[in-house]
């Protein structure tokens, strides 16, 4: 009964999700979807609305010049199971990137989060979509929860035109609404953050930034500008170093004289999160989201995560680091099975409903690549377009050539 309740509503929502988005390239916001399809997935007997508790390791967090966040945390059957279907869906994004890439599909830059998951997914269920975050190159997590389609991130990696940023920003230039990015440039999008949360006080919104940033770029003048300028002005913003034990191929150990990140704000308290615990990293965000929503000011996070595949796509990942330590993170640490054992623990679902949620996220995104295929590049002169906002275009644009000439009136 549970399953065949569960197949019919799932499959309509996996249909809806399905759908061919091939709309005309001004469409920007048909890439983005609809939220949490899947609450129908319990039959009656199941309720989606019953609470568990959970109790967190005592060794999950650890602060400075603040508590920790709970160590109990409650979440109904529904919420618990939206998580575990996110994470696997951006699983299976990543590995359909991969194999994008390897089929040469993808050209240029690749940086997959698998092995991160829990990040993107635990801030998510935390925050509000009026909440902003902005984040470095690592971003294909976020842009799929903060509520990009699947085939909007796909074809953008691949530069046709329905992806997101209509194909031509690529890996690193994924956005979606109050979402910032998708920042290239190490560490520039910290100062960018604190802007976001200027621009929330300023405006009186009851909104946060979670700017986040590398243990590689937590070395950098502008991340300590932006601590500074955020005390000053207590503005509502998180501070969320995301470290997975490598900058390139440089270990933490190697580039930072202090690798307690949490404890680098000084006068902004600190938190160290278990990051691979999707459970952790959500109530981290909740208490953090909370404590600059009541006026406190700045707060720094730190998870502690690790990502399973190299840097890029173009490295391997194993001359700095040692297979032993990659398998001992996937078999003790991956923060999707760490997640299936508390739900098979408390009933939530059993085995065959959660290898039916990955089966479907697996058919979501094997469709969405078809799709994402299927997509043309954009015409060239697309090229031209999104520089200067209508109506205050100059005469003309040079190219990379000199005879190569854009005039914006015929
Ligand atoms: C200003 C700047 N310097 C150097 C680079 C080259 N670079 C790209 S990623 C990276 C390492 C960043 O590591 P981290 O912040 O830990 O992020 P992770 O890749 O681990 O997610 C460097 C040095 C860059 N993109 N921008
Ligand atoms: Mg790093």
């Amino acid at each position: 009964m549970l399953s065949r309740i569960a197949a019919t509503a799932t499959s309509r929502a996996s249909a809806a999700r399905l759908v061919p988005k091939v709309r005309r390239i001004r469409a920007t916001f048909a890439t983005t979807r609809a939220f949490s399809t899947s609450g129908l997935r319990l039959a009656k007997s199941d309720d989606p609305n019953e609470t568990f508790r959970f109790e967190l390791p005592e060794n999950t967090y650890e602060s400075v010049k603040i508590d920790t966040p709970s160590h109990v945390v409650h979440l109904t059957r529904k919420e618990v199971l939206d998580i575990y279907e996110s994470m696997n869906e951006v699983r299976r994004l990543e590995m359909g990137a991969d194999g994008l890439y390897k089929a040469k599909l993808i050209r240029g830059f690749c940086h997959l989060c698998t092995g991160q998951e829990a990040v993107p997914i635990g801030v998510e269920s935390a925050i509000t979509k009026a909440d902003a975050v902005i984040t470095a190159y690592r971003c294909h997590g976020f842009t799929h929860t903060r509520g990009a389609t699947n085939v909007s991130i796909l074809a953008e990696l691949m530069g046709r035109r329905d992806g997101i940023s209509r194909g031509m920003g690529g890996s690193m230039h994924m956005f979606a609404p109050n979402f910032f990015g998708g920042n290239g440039i190490v560490g520039a999008q910290v100062p960018l953050g604190a802007g976001l949360a200027f621009a929330q006080k300023y405006k009186k919104e009851a909104a946060v930034t979670f700017a986040l940033y590398g243990d590689g770029a937590s070395n950098q003048g502008q991340v300590f500008e932006s601590f500074n300028m955020a005390k000053l002005w207590n503005l509502p913003i998180i501070f969320v170093c995301e470290n997975n034990k490598y900058g390139m191929g440089t270990s933490a150990s190697r580039s930072s004289a202090n690798t307690e990140y949490f404890k680098r704000g000084d006068y902004i308290p600190g938190i160290k999160v278990n990051g691979m615990d999707v459970l952790a990293v959500r109530e981290a965000s909740r208490f953090a989201r909370q404590y600059a929503i009541d006026g406190h000011g700045p707060l720094l996070l730190e998870f502690a995560t690790y990502r399973y595949g190299g840097h890029s796509m173009s490295d391997p990942g194993t001359t700095y680091r040692t297979r032993e330590e990659i398998q001992h993170m996937r078999s003790t640490s991956d923060p999707i099975t760490g997640l299936k054992h508390r739900i098979l623990e408390q009933n939530i679902a059993d085995e065959a409903t959660l290898k039916k949620i990955d089966k479907e996220a697996r058919a979501r995104v094997d469709e969405a690549l078809q799709i994402a295929k299927a997509s043309t590049e954009p015409d060239t002169e697309m090229l031209w377009k999104g520089i200067y906002a209508e109506g205050s275009e100059p005469e003309f644009l040079r190219g990379r050539e000199p005879e190569e000439v854009h005039y914006f009136k015929e």
